[in-house]
């Protein structure tokens, strides 16, 4: 076996361990697992560019999931608390593949919670994040080891930064500059309602101020999730539909349900392999998968 081979041997196991702890403590906490949407009529349009992956189906365009944020409100009629390891695929510009942590396919561990609020999906992401990093520091020790990792167990509550605080300090393009700057994973709150998509909610109380978060590693790694508590009511969301100058009719089937009604709820999707890149401590999300397809590349199988 090649160095690498080995090499890529450990992370996959340790990536191995991750699911299963993950999906280990959300069933604790009470969530059920749901399998994950590929194909829909609808999915994350989101604030960012990427090719649409559309599929012509019977004359209707179908996408490719680019997450299952729509879908995972739809749930919450069913099931008070669900997670889906969901497939995703976001066909980035090639722009994106030095940062080093796109990947055009990828698998988000996402979750949902009816009633819930931004305070409470905070603390079982730092539940959830302790857990998995515990797992892997008692069942991958042999991993770690040989990749040279050396890793601790983050203490709750994670410090809280604004998005506000984190443009002041570090300038627009904050991300890699705030990442480096950490000595434990940290929550970037309160993004403005400009610069995300129209499922996160307003906080009524501060115009323009969403309710929502993403969850930032230390060592220069970036971002790691990204969830809020949702709009959920019909005229909410067209109200932010038209302030995202996006037509209704494109999330038709979508918007159909919520007149029907849907709970409220709030929830987050946590990248597996930036996951897997951060605790395995690799340079590169593409050594964090079999199959990868970095932004730009055309030859991955
Ligand atoms: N999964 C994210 C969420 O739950 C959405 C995303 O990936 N864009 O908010």
């Amino acid at each position: 076996m090649t160095v690498a081979a080995k090499k890529l041997e450990s992370v996959l196991r340790v990536k191995s361990e991750i699911m299963r702890a993950a999906g280990e403590y959300l069933r604790k906490e009470g969530f059920v697992e749901i399998l994950p949407v590929i194909l829909s009529p609808v999915t994350d349009p989101l604030h960012h560019e990427t090719y649409d992956g559309k599929i012509d189906y019977y004359g209707r365009p179908y996408q490719l999931t680019k997450s299952m944020i729509l879908h995972k409100q739809i749930a919450l009629r069913t099931l008070p608390r669900i997670l889906a390891f969901s497939p995703n695929v976001r066909m980035e510009p090639e722009e994106r593949a030095p940062l080093r942590r796109y990947l055009a396919e990828f698998v988000q561990l996402d979750l949902e919670v009816r009633d819930a609020t931004r305070d409470e999906i905070i603390a079982i992401g730092e539940g959830l994040f302790i857990a998995v990093v515990k797992a892997v520091l008692e069942n991958c020790a042999a991993e770690l080891e040989s990749l040279g990792r050396k890793l601790s167990v983050p203490a709750a509550p994670f410090e809280r930064i604004t998005y506000q605080e984190a443009v002041e300090q570090f300038g627009k393009h904050y991300d890699e500059a705030l990442s480096s700057s950490l000595s434990g994973p940290a929550w970037l709150i309160d993004f403005p309602r400009t610069v995300r998509e129209f499922y996160d909610k307003e906080d009524l109380s501060r115009p323009g101020i969403l309710l929502d978060m993403d969850l930032i590693y230390p060592e220069g790694y970036g971002e790691a999730l990204s969830g809020g508590e949702r709009e959920h009511t019909l005229p909410r969301i067209l109200r932010r539909l038209e302030q995202d100058n996006i037509p209704p009719e494109r999330f038709a089937e979508y918007l159909r349900v919520v007149e029907e009604g849907v709970p409220a709820s709030a929830g987050f999707g946590i990248g597996i392999e930036r996951l897997t890149r951060y605790i395995c401590g690799l340079d590169h999300v593409r050594d964090a998968r079999l199959f990868a397809k970095v932004p730009g590349e055309v030859d991955a199988i």
